[in-house]
């Protein structure tokens, strides 16, 4: 049936729906919601891994492949470096970006090295805003609070403490440098509540936050002359022969050649693994959001944690077709949207946890309750026009002026109709395991941002993401350039690799996928 057809009951259920309350899941409820629904419960797309670090754990079957497949470097490649810096960045992300930044400041001469542009990252499409606990009615153990109960209490403590703690400092640093968060008539920084919060806590800049925080770091990174290569991927890591990280193998991307550089220190900033797919999902990420940092940290011998649970975020794009999986913010839920299935009903309290939310969407539509579209897609309503009839007219194109703008592209009024969604992957809860400084278990090996695992337990709340990554990007940068001013360059040598590969073929792995992926299959022109 036609699409507009289909969205008439958002229109005529709307009145009824706003007299409801729907109440929140009790933690009984929620856990047998989540393991019948939620695509980290599918037993079949998980398997272990069958050696390195994590050997015998499970995850699913695109990462396990790609942590056990093949490096592009051969065993025997020239290792004289064509650079020696102290600190190597990899990734130009947020996370990168505030890691080079810091790095620099504490006095280190630094490389950014980024596969795409400077920029070019999640953070960059990052809408709903930034958790800090800035106001008289909020705290930082509230914020500590609110996130462990969304990790479903599996989150490190220590890390949690550090980022919720130095939260507010960071949101000095950004103003100081010039983010434009939005603010209130008085002036003050104006915030807004996430799903699974108590307390309103977001900074934003109306929906497009990731991108006016990278508008400013990015002009930083280039202000400060630091030294940034641009479409040069990492494939390999490089160590001491006895386990320290002495630098990294970079390739080259315009002309396939391997950059060897020697880095006292080096920082993976490289971001998540949405261009996965895993489980066939479409993704709200990056094109270069291949999960790189895991694949090279592995091989060096850092452990990774909690790898089997990922993020599928509500609200996916699912029409019209060039848009899918790209992410409708939960801005748009926390201001009061709602939810809506094919029967005009809404079925889940909105500002649920989102493993919650996502699992009552693929509930309503297994069970019959979603809408198809005339291609064969399959979702539920959000009912947008909701905030123009509560808010008044003009408050989509007030509060996010992205979104409309992403629908207007193909014809669609996001203030007249509702949008059709499904969850997106969005966002891998765990990575490589870092201590509050963020080293790996590797001797000066860092890792930044989304990369890294352990904060976030096994479902990160909204607008904690971009805190993650300033506050554990400015750490490992301060950290990694205090460090290395006191030690001498270590030797370069491939022997992790050796012994990787010794390992891989012990367990009768050969002939595995190239790792790191570096881009998607598809966005390759061979
Ligand atoms: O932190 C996020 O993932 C976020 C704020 C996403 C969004 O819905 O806008």
């Amino acid at each position: 049936m036609d699409i507009h057809v289909l969205q008439q009951i958002v229109h005529k259920t709307r009145d009824v729906r706003r007299t409801q309350t729907l109440p929140k899941y009790s933690p009984a409820d929620r856990d047998t919601l989540i393991k019948k629904y939620h695509p980290d419960f599918r037993e079949s797309a998980y398997r272990p891994i069958r050696f390195g670090p994590n050997a015998g754990e499970t995850t699913v079957r695109e990462l396990a492949a790609l942590l056990e497949g093949e490096s592009p470097v051969p065993e025997d490649l020239d290792l004289t470096p064509a650079l020696t810096v102290d600190v190597l960045v990899v990734g130009g992300g947020g996370a990168g970006c505030a890691a080079a930044l810091h790095a620099y400041a504490n006095g280190a001469k630094v490389l950014l090295a980024t596969k795409l542009r400077l920029a070019d990252s999640n953070s960059v499409m990052a809408q709903g805003g930034m958790q800090v606990a800035v106001t008289g009615e909020d705290s930082p153990v509230q914020h500590f609070l609110d996130t462990l109960k969304g990790g479903h209490m599996k989150n490190d403590h220590q890390l949690l403490k550090v980022m919720v703690d130095e939260g507010p400092s960071i949101a000095k640093w950004l103003l100081e440098l010039g983010v434009l968060f939005d603010r209130d008539a008085d002036g003050n920084l104006h915030v807004k509540k996430g799903g699974g919060s108590s307390k309103p806590r977001l900074l934003t800049c109306s929906d497009y936050t990731g991108l006016e925080i990278m508008r400013v770091l990015k002009d930083e990174v280039l202000n400060q002359k630091i030294q940034v290569m641009e479409f040069a991927a990492a494939v390999e890591m490089l160590s001491d022969g006895t386990g320290t990280c002495t630098g990294a193998v970079l390739r080259d991307l315009d002309n396939h050649r391997f950059v060897v550089v020697a880095a006292k220190t080096v920082i993976l900033a490289t971001g998540g693994i949405g261009r996965l797919h895993i489980q066939g999902f479409p993704t709200s990420n990056h094109y270069g959001a291949t999960g790189d940092g895991l694949a090279l940290a592995y091989r060096m011998g850092a452990k990774l944690l909690q790898v089997d649970t990922f993020q599928y975020h509500p609200s996916g794009a699912v029409y019209p077709e060039q848009l899918i999986g790209a992410l409708v913010t939960e801005g748009i839920r926390s201001e009061g949207g709602h939810l809506v299935n094919a029967k005009g009903e809404r079925f889940v309290n909105e500002l649920d946890t989102r493993d919650v939310v996502s699992s009552s969407i693929i509930r309503e539509c297994e069970e019959g309750r979603g809408v198809r579209t005339m291609s064969g897609r399959i979702g539920v309503w959000l009912d947008t026009p909701l905030l123009e009839v509560e808010q008044g007219p003009g408050t989509l194109e007030k509060h996010f002026p992205a979104m409309v703008r992403q629908y207007q592209r193909f014809g669609l009024d996001i203030a007249k109709d509702p949008v059709l969604i499904y969850p997106t992957l969005h966002y891998q809860n765990g990575g490589v395991q870092i201590d509050v400084n963020s080293e790996s278990g590797v001797r000066n090996l860092f890792v930044a941002g989304e990369a890294s695992g352990g904060l976030h337990g096994r479902n990160r709340l909204m607008g904690n993401s971009l805190l993650d990554l300033m506050v554990f990007g400015k750490r490992s940068g301060a950290t990694a350039a205090s460090r290395a001013k006191a030690m001498p360059q270590g030797q370069l040598t491939l022997g992790h690799l050796t012994r990787f590969k010794a390992e891989a073929r012990k367990h009768g792995v050969t002939g595995g996928v190239q790792s790191p992926m570096i881009l998607p299959a598809y966005t390759r022109k061979e």
